[in-house]
């Protein structure tokens, strides 16, 4: 999702050599100038980093290592407001009350969804507030994120006035003892008074612990100025950027902690619920930098992967007993850990590779399709022993899916295959050889 910008950054670091002078530099700083410029990062933010990263290189020695770590400092200096919050923050008196406010179609539901999502992947219990009423069938959409999501809602289809119901919301999460209480709002198409006054009463009856403005990344840096305006009324805690997918530049991201001086806290990067990340400053340099971000991979995963599912798992594949149930469950699994580009941009050196990823859709793919279809047209039987299935029930699967037997065929090869090679890496040799395949594959990777 920061391919843009961390081309720009290599590009720059790769004029540099090991030992060289000033005129080198010159020439990289040029390079850095132009690609910030291009990616939407405010001219003063880019003036004001080049020259802090001039000035130091001029005292410490020019150079392509101390180039690379004066860049990495000045931007975590730059995406990091000194003494606020950094990514979720639980209040020390539960529920944490977040409170969502921005204009109309910023994507403030289905971010709303989404943070609800990913803290409960983290084993919290979170309530949703329906509190637009603005807008015709949106406490509806709502509704229905939030069931297919199982995330507990309270919305009042009686009640007119917002700040009562989030007010009533609070109580509830109060009394149920809920960890957090998210607070949908309505937005408008512009910001009016009516809209800031009624945000200012829900955010005064419920005492919020953070209000999150959410703003489109592709309005650029209209999105800056919309978040300033609203700051002066409501005093914002933290930004979440949505359709920061949509936004080939990407360096409003860049520029918002040092314009507005309130933290970038998420990023929306799709339409999909799991598509939310986690901004934290030191990571994000990392990811940029293009050094990967093992630490946001290994959190998604374990907040996805149960472990004592995955060593039955395991244990099955070892057996040679992985059946078609399973693959199921696999796949529902890797649904929740979200784009298969995001993830590849936090394994070292991989984010040139996720540019080029196209995106592989696990609900829609006519590939993923065909195979649930086959799936489904299977006794309970034969999802449960993959070893049944002799050419009779090939055939009726086959016409059950609405499939030619010689894609039937084809699938259960792929399937035999996979769990073949599965059960090769499941010992422990097994997982050194992956390792090595790995390392060796690591290493031809271009820089
Ligand atoms: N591609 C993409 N679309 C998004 C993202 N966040 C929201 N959207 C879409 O933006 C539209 C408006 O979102 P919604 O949550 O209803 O906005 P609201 O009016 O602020 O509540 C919907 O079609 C969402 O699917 C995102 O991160 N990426
Ligand atoms: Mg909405």
């Amino acid at each position: 999702m920061f391919e843009a910008l961390t081309d720009s950054f290599k590009t720059a670091i790769n004029k540099m050599r090991f030992a060289d002078d000033e005129k080198s530099l010159k020439k990289a700083l040029d390079t850095l100038k132009k690609s910030l410029l291009k990616a939407d990062v405010h001219h003063k933010i880019v003036k004001a980093l080049l020259l802090d990263i001039e000035q130091e290189l001029k005292e410490k020695g020019i150079g392509k290592e101390n180039f690379l770590l004066s860049l990495k400092n000045n931007l975590t200096d730059l995406l990091t407001v000194e003494g606020a919050k950094q990514g979720f923050v639980y209040s020390s008196k539960p529920p944490t009350t977040v409170l969502m406010c921005g204009l109309q179609g910023s994507g403030k539901t289905t971010t709303t969804v989404k943070l609800a999502s990913y803290l409960k992947h983290k084993k919290k219990k979170v309530l949703v507030a329906a509190c637009d009423l603005q807008r015709l069938a949106a406490v509806e959409q709502l509704k229905q994120l939030c069931s297919q999501n199982e995330i507990d809602l309270f919305a009042d289809e009686v009640e007119q006035n917002p700040v009562i119901i989030a007010e009533n919301a609070r109580k509830k999460a109060q009394e149920g003892l809920y960890d957090v209480l998210i607070v949908d709002t309505a937005g408008r198409l512009a910001i009016d008074e009516e809209l800031m006054a009624e945000l200012a009463d829900i955010k005064k009856k419920i005492s919020p612990d953070e209000v999150f403005y959410v703003a489109d990344s592709m309005t650029g840096q209209d999105a800056i100025r919309s978040a300033g305006t609203f700051n002066e009324q409501m005093e914002i805690s933290g930004v979440i950027l949505s359709k920061y997918d949509g936004d080939s530049k990407g360096g409003v991201a860049l520029g918002l902690a040092s314009q507005l001086h309130i933290p970038l806290r998420f990023i929306g990067i799709g339409e999909k619920v799991a598509d939310l990340e986690l901004f934290m400053p030191d990571r994000v340099v990392n990811r940029l930098m293009d050094e990967g971000d093992l630490e946001t991979l290994a959190e998604k995963t374990a907040d996805i992967i149960d472990e004592k599912q995955a060593r039955k798992m395991t244990s099955k594949i070892k057996k040679g007993q992985f059946n078609f149930n399973d693959f199921l469950d696999q796949l529902e699994s890797m649904k929740k850990l979200g784009s298969m580009k995001s993830l590849m941009g936090m394994i070292p050196g991989m984010s040139g590779m996720s540019s080029k990823l196209k995106d592989m859709d696990l609900e829609n793919s006519a590939e993923i399709k065909s195979i649930k279809a086959m799936i489904s047209s299977m006794t309970k039987k034969e999802r449960e022993n993959p070893a049944l299935l002799n050419n009779s029930r090939k055939k009726r699967i086959a016409s059950g899916a609405g499939l030619s037997q010689l894609e039937v065929n084809r699938f259960l090869k792929q399937f035999k295959n996979a769990a073949k090679m599965a059960k090769k890496f499941s010992g422990k040799k097994g997982m050194q050889d992956l390792q090595n395949m790995m390392s060796q594959q690591n290493m031809n990777i271009p820089r």
